[in-house]
């Protein structure tokens, strides 16, 4: 991969969309790596937390390349928004949880990779937008369905029509990303961030992704049974019973094992 890189922390890993030259833009070649990202980051049961971010001080990812997108047919321009959509799928869906730490321009097909994450949160300088119908298209990569599922439809709706783009503060106070830090303070949150969240029992983390997201597809009452049975998918792991068992004896639980 040259277009996305993956640096190993301890149990959490940190992918860089790797394109400064434009701005991170979203080509088929960064696309082919973000999916191959997702392979290498499901074999390896050391990785814990995903965190992504956007290669220098600029831009997170500043849309789907426009120059590559320019000539499309309407086929081509479906195929083109199919890849993408299935690429962020398998990252809004890969088990362990995923922070977009974005870091400058988050436009069209960036803001949209940040809403395939579970959490995001920005630099002071990040700008968020989805400027499509300000080019002649339409939302190509989740962001007409993820939008107006993390904030209001109406907010969606309005930021959607009329293409304007916000900073950081806005980001923040319509409930698009969780925390806002100084631009260089942002990767080691994020890190921060992502530790502890692979301190916690890696099983139960897990499990709470996916009674998340599978629950917000149905109605309460088959999002409960979801719940319920990965609730008792914890049981009689090795993690749950160093967990209540350090609880019971008073004392701190020692590393948890993922199993
Ligand atoms: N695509 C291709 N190249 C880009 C893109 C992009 N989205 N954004 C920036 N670049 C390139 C520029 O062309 C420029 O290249 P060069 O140096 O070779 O001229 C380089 O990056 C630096 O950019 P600028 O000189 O423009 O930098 P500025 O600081 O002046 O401006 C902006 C920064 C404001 C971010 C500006 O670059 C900009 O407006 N970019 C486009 C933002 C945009 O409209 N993004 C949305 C694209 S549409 C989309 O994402 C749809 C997603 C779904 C697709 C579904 C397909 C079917």
């Amino acid at each position: 991969m040259t277009n996305v890189l993956l640096e190993k922390k301890g149990n959490i890993a940190v992918a860089t969309i790797n394109r400064p030259q434009a701005l991170n833009a979203l080509n088929s070649a960064v696309l082919t790596d973000l999916d191959e990202l997702v392979n290498v980051v499901r074999a390896d049961s050391d990785i814990r937390a995903l965190v992504i971010t956007g290669s220098g001080a600029k831009a997170f990812v500043a849309g789907a390349d426009i120059g590559e997108m320019s000539t499309l047919t309407p086929a081509e321009g479906e195929a083109f928004g199919k890849h993408g959509n299935d690429v962020f799928r398998r990252i809004e869906t890969l088990p362990i949880p995923t922070i977009a730490a974005v870091n400058g321009f988050a436009l069209g097909g960036g803001c949209e990779l940040s809403m395939a994450c579970d959490i995001r949160i920005c630099a002071d300088t990040a700008v968020f937008g989805q400027p499509e119908v300000g080019l002649g298209i339409t939302p190509g990569f989740g962001g007409t369905q993820r939008l107006a599922r993390l904030v209001s439809p109406g907010m969606a709706k309005q930021l959607i029509y009329t293409a304007r783009n916000i900073k950081a503060d806005e980001a923040y106070r319509i409930g698009l990303v969780n925390a806002v830090y100084p631009a260089e303070e942002l990767l080691p949150q994020a890190e921060k961030l992502a530790n502890t969240i692979a301190a916690n029992a890696p099983i139960a983390v897990r499990a709470c992704k996916k009674a998340i997201n599978e629950g917000l597809q149905v109605d309460m009452d088959a999002a409960v049974v979801i719940e319920e049975k990965l609730f008792g998918s914890c049981f009689k792991t090795a993690d749950q019973i160093e967990g209540m068992g350090a609880f019971l004896e008073k004392r701190k639980h020692e590393p948890y094992q993922n199993k």
